[in-house]
Parts: C-alpha cells; structure tokens; sequence
C-alpha cells in the first residue's frame, strides 16, 4: 500500500469539501474614497480582494441580485476583505460610512 499516495488523495478529497474549484481572484481597493475599479466582471466562483489604502476605515456591503444585503465587515488602512461570488448576477457593493462610495461586480455563470 502506497501511505504517501493514500494522504494525498484524501488531502485533495478534503480541500474539494471545503472550498470547492478555485477561482480567481480579482483585487479591488478603496482609495480617495471610492472603489477602484468601481466595475469588475468576475466567472462565477471568482472572489474579489478589497483592499484598503485609505487611512481611514471603509465598510464593504454587499448587495446580492435576489435583493439581500450583507455587511461583510471593515477594513481598514491595510488590511483586506475577501469575497468569493458563487452565483451569476449583478451585485452591488457599497461603504455604508461613505454613501458615495459604491461599485457593480457583473457574474457570469
Ligand atoms: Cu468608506
């Protein structure tokens, strides 16, 4: 019996579980006080990194094509918020401290 081949066919078996295919990562940052892009076209299982590099902290919204909005948090001056979108659509993102700042990520199935 092959142990090594074994653990690594159950490791890639539990990875599967957890997260699923992998998709890409698309970066998007909050500067001046917007989004930036504020238009991003993502697949389907895709996720979008916001970043901030304002000093100050921003808020990420998100508002899914059924009509649901979640707040996925703050983030502040360097760290960063990761949102993956695994079904097709058009969403709207938006900083609830600075109305002005909002953006649209187009899903594609
Ligand atoms: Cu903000």
């Amino acid at each position: 019996m092959n142990n090594w081949k074994a653990c690594m066919m159950a490791a890639v078996a539990a990875a599967g579980v957890v997260s699923g295919a992998k998709g890409a990562e698309v970066a998007v940052d909050q500067k001046d006080l917007k989004f930036v892009p504020d238009v991003v076209t993502l697949k389907a299982g895709d996720s979008i990194r916001f970043t901030d590099t304002d000093r100050i902290a921003h808020d990420v919204t998100i508002d899914s094509p059924g009509g649901a909005s979640e707040d996925k948090g703050m983030a502040e001056y360097n760290q960063h918020i990761v949102v993956k979108f695994d079904k097709a659509g058009a969403y709207q993102a938006h900083c609830r401290i600075h109305p002005q700042m909002h953006m649209t990520i187009m899903v594609r199935p």
